[in-house]
């Protein structure tokens, strides 16, 4: 039986998609359309108990929350090779990107996404945390190519979604060295692989 990825339009399941391709191993892509409200259908919500997306089924394991996905099909497909060694500072310093994106940077970056949608002003409070999250981001990215150096890991995976988002909200715009760095991430020939089966991060229209 090969891994199965439920994969909703316009989702962070791409994040998932991008890292079997990555690694070439087979899967089964099973793709859900969104409601009209931009939500998960009931078929999606059957799954998990949360209703999101993506959520994995493998080996009589369902798995849900992309970070958790990430990890469990870097260790049992790709030998752990798109993280740093276990018991390292390295690995320690994924671990607070892989699960920053969405524990520290997905918040605001989110709020940017419905304040464009429906017009609104952003909330003072996420416009300052977006404004420093990114400031931070830059800055580290005004010196690597990737997150952790050199290579592509989990956490570029991870990031990637987020930063698609930011983009198409404009909320990129100043910061050049991210810009840089999610133009170079998109180029990733995976990823293209990825979304031409997945279909694109963000919808054409907000
Ligand atoms: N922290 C979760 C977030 C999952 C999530 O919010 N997924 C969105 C799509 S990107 C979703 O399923 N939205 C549909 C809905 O809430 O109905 C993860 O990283 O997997």
């Amino acid at each position: 039986m090969m891994i199965v990825v439920h994969s909703l339009a316009y989702s962070r399941a791409v994040r998932v998609v991008w890292l079997l391709e990555e690694i070439g191993t087979p899967y089964d892509l099973r793709t859900y359309d969104r409601t009209e409200a931009y939500r998960a259908p009931e078929t999606l919500k059957a799954l998990h108990p949360l209703g999101k997306s993506p959520v994995i089924e493998d080996d009589g394991l369902v798995l849900a929350e992309s970070s958790a996905v990430l990890r469990y099909v870097n260790e049992h497909y790709a030998g752990g090779r798109f993280a740093p060694e276990p018991g390292t500072q390295d690995h320690a310093r994924h671990d607070e990107w892989l699960d920053g994106a969405e524990g520290s940077f997905a918040r605001s970056i989110i709020a940017s996404f419905w304040a464009a949608r429906s017009g609104a002003e952003m909330e003072a409070r996420m416009r300052d945390e977006l404004a420093r999250n990114m400031a931070y981001l830059n800055a580290v990215l005004s010196e690597r190519r990737y997150l952790m150096g050199d290579g592509l890991t989990l956490a570029d995976i991870q990031f990637a979604y987020l930063l698609a988002m930011a983009e198409k909200t404009g909320a990129l715009a100043p910061y050049a060295d991210v810009l840089t760095y999610w133009h170079r991430l998109s180029r990733e020939p995976a990823l293209r692989r990825a979304l031409a089966k997945t279909g694109p991060m963000m919808p054409e229209r907000l």
